[in-house]
């Protein structure tokens, strides 16, 4: 693009001058150059320098159609001319919220019919918690209020996700609303190390029920859990932890929230992590691939139990955003749903995934910085490590990580790093070709890695 007197605008210089960064360290951002991503199309995005990068991250753990789908700005587009903006306060409605709300009941785990809609994963979870606390107040038991998450999940950015999360920086910063507690996640390769996969996942559900003892169960709102914690460095938890925690939960009278906020609609190879780990909850909440990021959308899926106690009980629940239910990103989230369903983006998503995780084994199965390769459906992570036998992680956790991260930019290729955790979630859609590119590319730069760190790895 040409600014008024013909020159080349300069984003980069523009954006270090206003705009302020998500997630940013200003000042190392500003150290070096930001990367302008100009377009896109499929699995790959295009930046100002002409790179041609493959996503294996899918935005952030979002895009499942690919990039490029004519479909949803057409359906944008439709929308947009027939009605742009309309509310849902005030006794009004429109067809696409209608449509979507009922679309997403028939496929949610049964008894979940009811949908409350808002514009952010973060949104949704922050509804999630009101709803619960309005629920236990509207029964008489205003005293439950305490919600348990866990150490490394992610709830969202608001002020009541960052509480429920348990990112130490974020609670650092301002994420330290009373009445949150976390407790361990069910990360076997970081802290199992002693026990069998199987014995360390009731181990750590257990926690949740020592932490139940400690505080009363008179206390407690609610369990807020990610059927698999993404970026907390995708922690998948044992087959045994989450029928433990169901039944936890259930003795103990707390309501189970399952964040899906990017397990939802196909990325473990189950259109819902909840059927993938056999979880029971009470309310899920979703955002993310629900639009495949092309537009805003999150949506809270409520169970019976607490839906019937707000419908009929409570009166006005006190709570909304001006955009829940917007006709546009409902509309976009329905052509959506279809491409998913009329490709069988949630079978390949279970069957892709096995493919990847099998050609990277492959490929750095024994590599000696690669601790563990683990994924289910198309969402996993590759451990980096400085003793391979002994799971021992590098001294200063995340250095390595970092540098992967950076020579996977430099080889076209976005993986994140988590601590020194590699992890990616491709578009649902990538192809037996795209996947060899994307190992060859990821090996590439574990290599360059390991060229780097190999004075700190055991021989
Ligand atoms: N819950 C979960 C499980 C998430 O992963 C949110 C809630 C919040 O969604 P919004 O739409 O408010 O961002 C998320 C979001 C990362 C990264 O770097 C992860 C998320 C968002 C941004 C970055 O891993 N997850």
């Amino acid at each position: 693009m040409l600014d008024e007197i013909g020159g080349a605008v300069d984003w980069q210089a523009l954006d270090a001058a206003h705009h302020l960064h998500p997630f940013t360290d200003h000042k190392s951002l500003h150290e070096g150059k930001v990367r302008v991503i100009t377009g896109a199309e499929g699995v790959f995005l295009r930046d100002g320098d002409g790179h041609r990068i493959l996503d294996g991250m899918a935005g952030l753990w979002c895009v499942a159609v690919g990039y490029g789908r004519r479909e949803l700005v057409d359906a944008a587009s439709r929308q947009m001319t027939v009605l742009p903006y309309y509310n849902t306060f005030f006794k009004t409605t429109n067809e696409p919220a209608v449509a979507l709300a009922t679309r997403l009941a028939g496929l949610a785990p049964a008894g979940l019919e009811h949908v409350f809609f808002a514009c952010s994963g973060s949104e949704a979870v922050d509804t999630a918690l009101r709803m619960a606390r309005v629920y236990w107040q509207t029964v008489g038991r205003p005293e439950k209020k305490i919600v348990i998450g866990r150490e490394y999940g992610y709830h969202g950015s608001t002020t009541l996700g960052a509480s429920a999360g348990g990112m130490v920086d974020m609670h650092r910063q301002a994420g330290d609303m009373p009445n949150f507690v976390q407790v361990l996640p069910p990360y076997w390769y970081g802290y199992g190390s002693q026990m069998s996969e199987a014995e360390f996942g009731v181990y750590a559900a257990r926690q949740l029920e020592d932490k139940i003892k400690a505080l009363g169960a008179d206390n407690i709102a609610a369990f807020i859990g990610e059927p698999l914690q993404g970026a907390g460095g995708v922690i998948i938890p044992p087959e045994t932890y989450w029928p433990e925690v169901n039944r936890i939960c259930r003795e103990n009278d707390i309501l189970l929230i399952a964040d899906e906020v990017i397990c939802g609609f196909g990325r473990t190879g189950r259109m819902f992590g909840s059927e993938t780990f056999g979880i029971e909850p009470d309310m899920i909440t979703t955002a993310k691939a629900l639009t495949s990021g092309y537009i805003p959308l999150s949506a809270l899926l409520v169970g019976d139990r607490v839906a019937k106690v707000l419908i009929n009980e409570t009166g006005e629940f006190y709570h909304g955003f001006t955009y829940s239910g917007h006709p546009v990103a409902c509309a976009v989230a329905l052509a959506n749903l279809d491409i998913i369903e009329r490709e069988g983006l949630v079978d390949r998503a279970a069957s892709m995934g096995r493919v990847l995780r099998e050609r990277l084994r492959a490929a750095l199965g024994e590599h000696p910085i690669v601790g563990e390769i683990r994924g289910v459906g198309l969402i996993g992570a590759i451990e980096l490590v400085a003793d391979k036998r002994t799971r021992r992680f590098f001294q200063n956790r995340g250095r390595t990580g970092m540098i992967c991260r950076d020579y996977c930019f430099e080889n076209e290729l976005i993986m994140r790093a988590v601590r020194d955790t590699m992890v990616f979630s491709p578009p649902l859609t990538i192809s037996h070709e795209e996947i060899d590119l994307l190992v060859a590319r990821a090996a590439r730069a574990i290599d360059q890695t390991y060229a780097r760190v190999k004075h700190l790895v055991a021989a």
